[in-house]
């Protein structure tokens, strides 16, 4: 770990500033405003638990972390399933979502599955994940994903059938017309046209504040204190694993940070067992799974024992203060607590306080 890298040392209102990733920045200013730097891990097993879990925690997260595949019932409705529920609770409550998909296959396979397909990952999922082990284009891919989904869609969602007179500047220039050729009149209307018929239809992203309005009672809230995010995508690569046994070598989480410095605007940071940046303009945000607390009342920076299939646990005080992660992930910790609210209370009083120890 580069244990003096600048990063470490600062307030992540003051990363704000440098990060180059538009949501990086956003992340870096809601952890610094909601005094968090927890992401839960929801990994629970029906949409309903889901988005309850997602309602009750998410006052003390700044990230919440799916695995869309392991829920049941999870509705794939691109305007009114559980990605476009989610996304109205991660604005309400303000948290990004994650989907912890670790995407690694031929680029043009990880673009189809990242932007189409069931789950249309990209429409509700702020962050999602890439294991590079497929090679470094792979992020390229996706990035490219990004920026097309990013492009196409500042176009609103709209289906309507008209039937009528059309007037000057219904058409954009180009757009196929089928009106058997015709010519403006001095009044602007094309005056060859009797009747036409019109089929428009495009589309709306899961998080745009209007369509999510249209869904259910209390959808429309926003949390104050900051606007929403802004619209980029990010990718964390995930350069090495919390589990027993990793394959993940030291040359492949170096493959990590190359292809991060290559691709700083899409690429937001890493999910890491310790501070990946060394290069002195590096500002990636680094998240650590893997994290539990020992039960309330006993020594909390004692030993966690793993979860007996592979899964190996560290203290946040451990990951944030001495090996200087950002945010700490933790699923099983909060979920399966009594009552996951206070738990991850908490948590996100514990992982704040190792980052301000850190700091100082
Ligand atoms: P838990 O805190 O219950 O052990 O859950 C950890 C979560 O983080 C799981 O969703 C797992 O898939 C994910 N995860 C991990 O545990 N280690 C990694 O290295 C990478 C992960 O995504």
């Amino acid at each position: 770990m580069s244990d003096r890298h600048p990063t470490l040392l600062q307030p992540y209102s003051e990363r704000a500033k440098t990060a180059t990733h538009p949501l990086s920045r956003y992340l870096f200013r809601l952890m610094d405003l909601k005094a968090s730097n927890l992401c839960l891990s929801a990994d629970v097993t029906t949409a309903r638990e889901l988005l309850a879990l997602a309602d009750r925690v998410g006052p003390s997260i700044v990230v919440l972390k799916t695995h869309y595949d392991l829920i049941s019932g999870w509705d794939y409705n691109p305007q009114t399933g559980t990605g476009v529920k989610l996304a109205a609770l991660a604005r309400k409550h303000g948290f990004l979502i994650f989907e912890d998909r670790k995407f690694v296959d031929i680029g043009k396979t990880v673009q189809m599955q990242y932007t189409a397909g069931t789950a249309r990952i990209i429409e509700w999922a702020h962050i999602t994940n890439a294991n590079i082990d497929a090679g470094k284009d792979m992020v390229r891919a996706m990035a490219e994903a990004a920026a097309n989904w990013k492009a196409r869609i500042h176009y609103e969602v709209k289906t309507s059938v008209s039937v009528g007179t059309p007037v000057a500047g219904q058409f954009d220039d180009g757009e196929e017309q089928n009106n058997g050729g015709s010519d403006r009149d001095s009044d602007g209307r094309k005056g060859s046209i009797v009747s036409i018929t019109t089929v428009t239809q495009s589309f709306e992203p899961a998080d745009s504040p209007r369509l999510a309005k249209t869904n259910e009672h209390g959808d429309e809230l926003v949390f104050p204190g900051i606007e929403e995010p802004p619209m980029d995508r990010g990718l964390l690569l995930l350069a090495q694993m919390s589990s027993k046994g990793c394959l993940m070598t030291k040359d492949y989480t170096q493959a990590c940070v190359e292809a991060a410095r290559e691709h700083k605007d899409f690429v937001m940071g890493y999910v890491a067992q310790e501070a990946l940046n060394s290069a002195p303009d590096d500002n990636f945000i680094h998240m650590t799974p893997g994290c539990k607390l020992p039960p309330p009342g006993e020594e909390e920076n004692g030993h966690v024992e793993g979860d007996g299939l592979g899964q190996q646990y560290n203290t946040p005080a451990k990951l944030i203060t001495l090996l200087g992660t950002d945010i700490v992930i933790v699923g099983r910790g909060i979920i399966q607590a009594a009552d996951p609210p206070t738990e991850a209370e908490r948590y996100r009083r514990k992982a704040w306080k190792a980052y301000l120890a850190r700091l100082s």
